[in-house]
């Protein structure tokens, strides 16, 4: 049921709780994502990969599968012969960008590497030929902890951070390690390409379809104009589709070779092996305070895990926890530092916050246990340390531009809203009675993507509008939003908006959708195609209508001045024919690019109770309260979905999800029956209330995709804390599984 703190009163179409008009489609099940395609003649393509971690390997026998019913090709690395790799985004000056070579040749370097590929006439025939492709495989050492070569560097400074620890009161220091965890789309990874043509056409599940036609095209030698590719419909993505991968390319290299259309579909274990992986950092902090809690100085050194190779985001996670940790707080000392560490999984990547969750559990954890430290209330410890509201725009000791915020009206609505002292109170008194109850509040900022995106709108000759947007989609509501700005702009109505998106052919150059950077930016562009077709349209009308521009007006019904009226399609017809044609048989058509000045930046503030069972360690959350401002709010209940969204997976990243290794390389979660995914009865109410904090772009808006893996996490994680008082669960880590938090309760309290 959708609550309704999010409704914005008028009756204009921004701020409306529209509903989403991509959901009749899908939920009648007329969704067409990549495995619904099946151009005619399909062939199925399927990986043998590697069962070890790190091996050299020695020899590929692929004679029997060769033969088996149905199979059309076996490719190994000496069949391809490709020009390169895909690209690495070079964000931080450090970095050495590890590639992953598309089929094993000579060394197997991660664990589930690709080593051969099938084709067949069937999925089935494909999968049972797979499996008569052998490989002989010489182990190699797995390097472990500092063995492991470092490709990635980056740091922060500022101040003097070694004479603020020596004049410090307090210093409090925290280890967070965090488990690597799976992004987990409902749909897994997926790519079909057909190779029939002059043209290479594919269709990939994923994030950034223009990216990933660049890569396409450098890697096989292509030219860009050769090739195609479209973005279908994508079920979730959370990070984990942003960059191309060495299966993509295969899937497109063979399709081109074998002159056919050719498809394959990840299994869930194929994702769970093989897809990026989010999070996965030790991350070491230390804080130093003031007598009265003035925050004086940071020190941090934050480990990643890379993974075996690099895809496009490989350095964003560490990046981002890097600039954002001192967050929300003023803090001009700092000493922050950030490595990237190669190993032999599956490769780490951006996933739903992308280093921002990291920042915000280490922060939050440090508030916390320097609360505790100095006897002071951990909400009034933040509130002492807050940006002013004056600060904003605000440089921070890393560099980063926090363009707005209201961070004190954040922390006032969340104290005012859950009645918060008479909340700790009742809080710490049971604890005093025995319960193991605590409550953990968290602050957080979002920076919400940098750069550019594109927009084109037109409109057409029945009178409806046809909008572009550079960003895609992969189940956010993106139609809907991008017809609100259209309708809200000219005044027409968002059903009267066709939004297409995801295909490098129909659809502007453009960035994609990541870093909950759509509609700030991509809708910033909207907004601007909207106003300049909106100019063109009231020039237009004037002549039409015998009247001065500013008699015109334009209307769901059409363009009218006092005693004159023309439909929109009768409008159309009597523009003149254009001097060329326009993109998609429009009659008008305006194309703009809309290049963010800065990041625009969400914030946040969490508030948990959790009780955990004293004979079984499970974890209750009791009570969730979560004040997020992500600006103008174009429609609360898309809104409201991504932050429940976004809460269900900090939910299971703090609670219960994690991929395990063994000391050998090999995954032990590899499938759903080992890898702990909250499911509906995991995920509890919410209490959500909203802050507009009009981010300085042209609509107003920040992201918000992302904020419930941010604050989420770091507020039950400080609920479990205070609930397990000050001297146990010192070394207490996430995932907060009731085994953990069982033994934790077990502690002899340290005297
Ligand atoms: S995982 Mo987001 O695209 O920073």
């Amino acid at each position: 049921k959708p609550s309704d703190a999010f409704a914005r009163p008028g009756g204009s179409w921004i701020g409306q709780r529209l509903l989403r008009r991509e959901d009749p489609r899908l939920l009648t099940g007329q969704g067409r994502y990549v495995d619904d395609l099946a151009p005619e003649g399909c062939l199925h393509l399927v990986f043998v990969r590697a069962e070890e971690a790190h091996a050299r390997l020695l020899e590929v026998e692929t004679q029997a599968a060769r033969a088996a019913p149905g199979v059309v090709a076996v490719f190994t690395a000496g069949d391809l012969h490709l020009q390169g790799h895909a690209a690495v985004n070079l964000l931080v000056e450090d970095v050495t960008p590890v590639p992953l070579e598309v089929l094993a040749q000579g060394t197997v370097r991660a664990l589930g590497q690709p080593v051969a590929a099938v084709v067949a006439m069937s999925r089935d025939a494909a999968r049972d030929a797979a499996e008569l492709v052998s490989m002989t495989l010489a182990p190699l050492p797995i390097p472990q902890g500092e063995d492991r070569p470092v490709v990635m560097r980056a740091a922060w400074t500022g101040g003097d951070v070694d004479a603020a620890f020596a004049a410090a009161a307090a210093t409090v220091s925290v280890t967070c390690r965090h488990a690597l965890v799976a992004p987990f789309p409902m749909e897994p990874r997926a790519a079909l390409a057909d190779g029939r043509g002059d043209t290479l056409t594919a269709w990939f599940s994923t994030q950034t379809p223009h990216r990933a036609r660049e890569d396409l095209a450098r890697i096989l030698g292509r030219s860009l104009g050769t090739i195609r590719v479209i973005a279908p419909d994508v079920g979730g993505a959370f990070g984990g589709k942003a960059s191309i991968y060495p299966e993509d390319v295969m899937v497109a290299w063979a399709a081109a070779r074998l002159r056919a259309p050719v498809k394959w579909c990840a299994t869930r274990s194929e994702d769970l092996l093989s897809a990026t992986q989010g999070r996965g950092a030790v991350n070491r902090a230390e804080l130093a305070l003031s007598a009265d809690g003035i925050l004086t100085g940071l020190r941090a050194r934050l480990d990643y895990p890379q993974g075996a190779w690099m895809p496009y985001s490989a350095v964003v996670p560490a990046r981002n926890a890097g600039r954002i940790l001192p967050g929300p707080y003023l803090l001009e000392t700092v000493d922050i530092a950030a490595r990237g560490l190669q190993d032999h999984r599956a490769a780490v990547g951006i996933y739903r916050g992308a280093g921002r969750p990291e920042a915000a559990m280490l922060m939050e954890r440090l508030m916390d246990e320097a609360a505790r430290a100095l006897a002071l209330d951990p909400l009034e410890l933040r509130r002492r340390n807050i940006i002013p509201p004056a600060r904003f725009p605000h440089r921070s000791a890393t560099g980063e531009t926090l363009d707005s915020a209201d961070l004190a009206g954040l922390l006032d609505t969340l104290e005012r809203e859950t009645g918060y002292p008479a909340l700790k109170a009742q809080v710490s008194a049971r604890r005093a009675a025995g319960e193991a109850v605590g409550l953990g509040l968290s602050l957080y900022v979002e920076p919400c993507g940098q750069g550019w995106e594109s927009a084109t709108l037109g409109l057409m000759p029945d009178g409806s509008f046809t909008a572009t947007t550079g960003s895609s989609a992969q189940g956010q509501g993106r139609e809907t939003a991008i017809s609100q700005i259209v309708a809200e702009t000219l005044g027409v109505d968002a059903g009267a908006v066709t939004v297409l998106h995801g295909d490098t052919e129909t659809t502007p150059n453009g960035t994609g959708a990541l870093a909950s950077r759509s509609t700030a930016i991509g809708g910033s562009a909207m907004l601007r195609a909207a106003r300049a077709l909106g100019a063109q349209v009231r020039a237009a009308a004037a002549r039409a209508l015998g009247v001065p521009e500013a008699a015109v007006t334009l209307g769901p019904d059409g363009v009218s001045a006092p005693g004159a009226r023309l439909g929109w399609e009768a409008f159309a017809a009597r523009l003149p024919a254009p001097a060329a044609p326009l993109p998609g048989g429009a009659v008008l058509h305006v194309s703009e690019t809309y290049t963010a000045a800065g990041e625009a930046w969400s914030s946040g503030a969490c508030l948990a109770v959790v009780r955990i069972d004293a004979d079984t360690g499970v974890p209750a959350v009791e009570r969730l309260a979560w004040v997020d401002d992500a600006g103008v709010v174009l429609n609360p209940m898309l809104v409201q979905g991504q932050l429940e969204g976004g809460m269900a997976q900090g939910l299971g990243e703090a609670l219960m999800e994690g991929l395990v290794y063994d000391g050998e390389g090999q995954l032990l979660t590899g499938s759903l029956m080992d890898y702990a995914l909250p499911r509906a009865a995991d995920v509890p109410a919410v209490a959500l209330f909203k802050q507009e904090t009009p981010a300085p772009n042209p609509i107003g808006a920040k992201g918000v995709g992302e904020a419930g893996c941010i604050g989420i996490p770091a507020a039950l994680f400080n609920a479990v804390r205070d609930a397990l008082g000050p001297d146990r669960g010192r070394d207490l880590q996430m995932p907060l599984t009731p085994e953990r938090l069982w033994r934790a309760l077990a502690e002899e309290p340290a005297p």
